[in-house]
């Protein structure tokens, strides 16, 4: 079979991309390996910048979001037992939102149903072919049958753990581990404050987020290698009443926890970003630790970059947004990256205490607290830079 662009992966990269280029009357088949059900189940990120929430609505896939989703003006930030609040809306003049990528996901699966994308869940062995040339094809297995799907461009929406990002030849791969992880449960009572809480503690880092007005979303710092066997309920609990715990009195509501894993911190970029006819988008090309809430937003940055070249070259046959891309994309995953890295930094607590590295963050917070210039770049990045074009190429 033939059609314009393969996107392997259906995860909030791909899955938006196959909308962003129907909307452009292009053609697209995602390829997934995992079963839907899974697809929608991956409790991951909750935070949406500005220009992300717009770039659902503009992709006809905001209804639910516009009901459901929580907009928050402002963030705090707790050190010292103190709470520190940034008004977003003030300083940056955008919110964010609130809402789980499981519910984008299942949102733009229905989406791409609805107009008949074709979007198909476990396929096995997905392999991309003839990248170098015009006429690449990937070819994969589909309930048995051996499928060869030929087109003009290949997108790897894979994610970290993706085949694609292999592809790309000559690359430079940057890398960071950080010496420790996040424990996160998803929990079923009431947030206990209306905004997301960022704690720095001397026990370790400690977050508190939601979903829903009756879903709460936690994260406690733990040690890269820890047991989640090691975390029963109660001991989650206490940790994070301790770490959380301000001097005005903060109670932590608690209730059945309903999900918890563990994921490692990572910050990761690739250049080139893309080879002849294939191109990377999100996790596939970049990793960032969670601290900053960046990593889907910048995954639907990349997406907005490739809607608007691959616009560009079925209008106009044009080469040159396809060439830029990754130069385009880099700036921004790089101020990300910077951001996310930082904000990790000031935040956790290193595993051996280290009396300088402590100085410095307490600076840091003291600064973000006293200084408004400081506390603008903060909101600025936490609420998303602006882009640089549409995303429609009409
Ligand atoms: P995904 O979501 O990993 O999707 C990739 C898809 O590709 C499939 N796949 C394959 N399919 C076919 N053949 C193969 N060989 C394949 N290999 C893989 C996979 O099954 C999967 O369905 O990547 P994408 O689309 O680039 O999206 C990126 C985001 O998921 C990720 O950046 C965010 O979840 C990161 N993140 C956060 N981002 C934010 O913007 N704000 C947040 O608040 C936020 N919090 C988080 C996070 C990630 C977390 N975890 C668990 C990593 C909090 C956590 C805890
Ligand atoms: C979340 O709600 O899952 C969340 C919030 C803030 C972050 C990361 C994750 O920095």
């Amino acid at each position: 079979m033939r059609t314009q662009v393969v996107i392997v992966g259906a995860g909030p990269a791909g899955l938006l991309l196959s909308q962003l280029l129907d909307l452009q009357g292009i053609e697209s088949v995602v390829v997934e390996r995992s079963d839907r059900d899974r697809v929608e189940k991956r409790v991951r990120a909750g935070v949406l910048e500005h220009g992300t929430v717009q770039t659902f609505r503009e992709g006809g896939v905001a209804k639910r979001l516009d009901v459901e989703g929580i907009s928050h003006d402002g963030l705090q930030v707790r050190f010292n037992q103190r709470t520190h609040r940034l008004d977003l809306q003030e300083l940056a003049g955008r919110s964010v939102t609130i809402y789980g990528q499981q519910e984008i996901v299942k949102d733009l699966i229905l989406a791409r149903q609805e107009s008949g994308g074709d979007v198909r869940f476990c396929i096995e062995d997905a392999a991309l072919h003839d990248l170098d040339g015009v006429r690449p094809y990937v070819t994969f297995s589909d309930d048995g049958h051996d499928v060869r799907v030929a087109c003009d461009f290949v997108v790897g929406a894979d994610g970290f753990h993706g085949i694609s990002r292999g592809h790309i030849q000559g690359r430079r791969e940057y890398e960071r581990t950080y010496p420790y992880a996040w424990l996160g449960i998803l929990a079923a009572v009431p947030p206990s404050a209306a905004e997301v809480i960022y704690a720095r503690h001397e026990r370790g880092f400690a977050l508190h987020s939601m979903r829903s007005p009756s879903v709460s979303r936690l994260y406690l710092q733990v040690a890269p290698d820890e047991d989640l066997a090691a975390w029963p309920d109660h001991r989650i609990w206490d940790e994070l009443r301790l770490r959380l715990a301000d001097d005005d009195g903060f109670t932590l509501n608690e209730g059945a926890v309903l999900e918890k894993s563990i994921t490692p911190m990572r910050s990761f970029v690739t250049t080139s970003m893309q080879h002849g006819r294939l191109l990377l988008a999100g996790d596939a090309a970049h990793i960032v630790p969670p601290t900053g809430a960046k990593g889907m937003n910048l995954a639907v940055a990349d997406v907005r970059l490739l809607a608007f070249a691959l616009g560009g070259y079925y209008a106009d046959k044009r080469l040159d947004l396809i060439a830029a891309y990754t130069d385009q994309a880099l700036r921004r995953v790089w101020r990300a990256t910077h951001f996310s890295w930082w904000m990790t930094e000031m935040l956790h607590k290193a595993p051996n205490t280290d009396p300088f590295a402590e100085g410095l963050a307490s600076a840091q917070l003291d600064w973000i607290a006293s200084s408004r210039a400081m506390a603008t770049a903060v909101a600025q990045n936490y609420t998303g830079l602006p882009y640089e074009q549409e995303w429609s190429y009409r």
